[in-house]
C-alpha cells in the first residue's frame, strides 16, 4: 500500500500486532493550568523506527491512502480512544476527525454507537475539525457537524489561522472551540492581532486553544492574549494512556 508520508504501513497487520497506539497529550486551562482534556493521537510503534505520528505514515491532503485505509484508521483510534477516556474524571477527549467522515452522513450515528459501546458520556467527546475542511467544503460537512453539535459533541476547528478563513465565515460554523495552528508563534508583532482575533471568537461563544506551545514566554504570551487552553510541548508531550495523571497540573508552572 502506498502511504503519502513514505513509510508503509499495513493496517491490518500493525492492529493485529499490537504496533498501533493511541497516545494522548493535555490541554490545560490557560489560568489554573489544570488538564481540561486531551487530545488522542495515533502512533504507530514501528518494529524498527519506534513511535511513529500518522504524518510519517498518513497525509491527508495527499490522498495517498485509500478511504478504506482512512476509515480503518480512524475506526481504531476512536474506539481505543473512547474506551480509554471512559475511565478519566470529567476530562474531555479530542479526536481528529477526516473529511471523508464528517462528509458521511452515518458518521453521528457510528459515533453515538462507538462512545455508548465505550461508555463515554458525548458531552466529553470533542471532534477536531481541519479548518480548510470546513470551511471549503461546508456543503458537505455542515449538515453533520450540526447534527453532531445537536447530540451534544463538541467541534473544534483544528490547526486555524492558515490563510484559509475570512472570520466571518465563523459564525456560521456549529463549533466551540479554534484551535490555533502551532505555525502561529506569538511574538511582539502580532500579539495586538492575536488578542483581537481572540476576543472575537469570544464574542461568537467560543473558547480558544493556543497549540504547540514549547516554551514558558510563548505560555504566556498566549494566555496574556486571552487562549482559553494551552497545548504543546512545554506542558507535556503526547503520552500512553498508563502515563495520564487525572486532573494534575501538567508541566512546570509559569
Ligand atoms: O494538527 P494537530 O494539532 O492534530 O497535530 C498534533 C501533532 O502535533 C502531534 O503529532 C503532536 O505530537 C504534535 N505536537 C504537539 N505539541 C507540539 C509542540 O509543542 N511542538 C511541536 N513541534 N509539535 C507538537
Ligand atoms: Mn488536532
Amino acid at each position: 500500500m502506498g502511504c503519502g508520508g513514505g513509510v508503509n504501513i499495513d493496517l491490518g497487520k500493525a492492529i493485529a500486532a499490537g504496533e498501533l497506539e493511541v497516545w494522548y497529550q493535555p490541554q490545560v486551562a490557560a489560568h489554573s493550568l489544570r488538564v481540561a482534556g486531551y487530545e488522542a493521537l495515533a502512533r504507530w510503534n514501528h518494529p524498527e523506527l519506534g513511535h511513529l505520528a500518522p504524518d510519517a505514515f498518513l497525509d491527508p491532503r495527499a490522498g495517498g491512502q485509500t478511504d478504506e485505509f482512512v476509515a480503518d484508521l480512524a475506526a481504531f483510534v476512536l474506539a481505543r480512544a473512547c474506551a480509554d477516556a471512559a475511565g478519566w474524571d470529567e476530562a474531555v477527549l479530542s479526536v481528529n476527525i477526516s473529511a471523508l467522515q464528517f462528509a458521511d452522513a452515518s458518521f453521528p450515528d457510528d459515533i453515538a454507537a462507538i462512545a455508548a459501546q465505550a461508555g463515554l458520556p458525548l458531552h466529553r467527546l470533542e471532534l477536531e475539525i481541519l479548518e480548510h475542511i470546513a470551511i471549503e467544503q461546508p456543503d458537505r460537512t455542515r449538515a453533520v457537524m450540526t447534527r453532531l453539535r445537536d447530540m451534544g459533541v463538541r467541534l473544534a476547528l483544528d490547526d486555524f489561522g492558515q490563510g484559509y478563513s475570512r472570520q466571518s465565515l465563523l459564525m456560521d460554523l456549529p463549533v466551540s472551540k479554534i484551535k490555533l495552528a502551532r505555525s502561529i508563534v506569538i511574538n511582539e508583532e502580532n500579539a495586538a492581532s492575536l488578542a483581537a482575533f481572540v476576543a472575537d471568537v469570544h464574542a461568537l461563544g467560543m473558547v480558544v486553544t493556543a497549540e504547540g506551545v514549547e516554551t514558558r514566554e510563548q505560555a504566556l504570551a498566549m494566555q496574556a492574549v486571552g487562549c482559553d487552553y494551552l497545548q504543546g510541548y512545554f506542558f507535556a508531550r503526547p503520552a500512553p494512556a498508563a502515563g495520564i495523571a487525572h486532573g494534575l497540573r501538567a508541566g512546570p508552572p509559569l
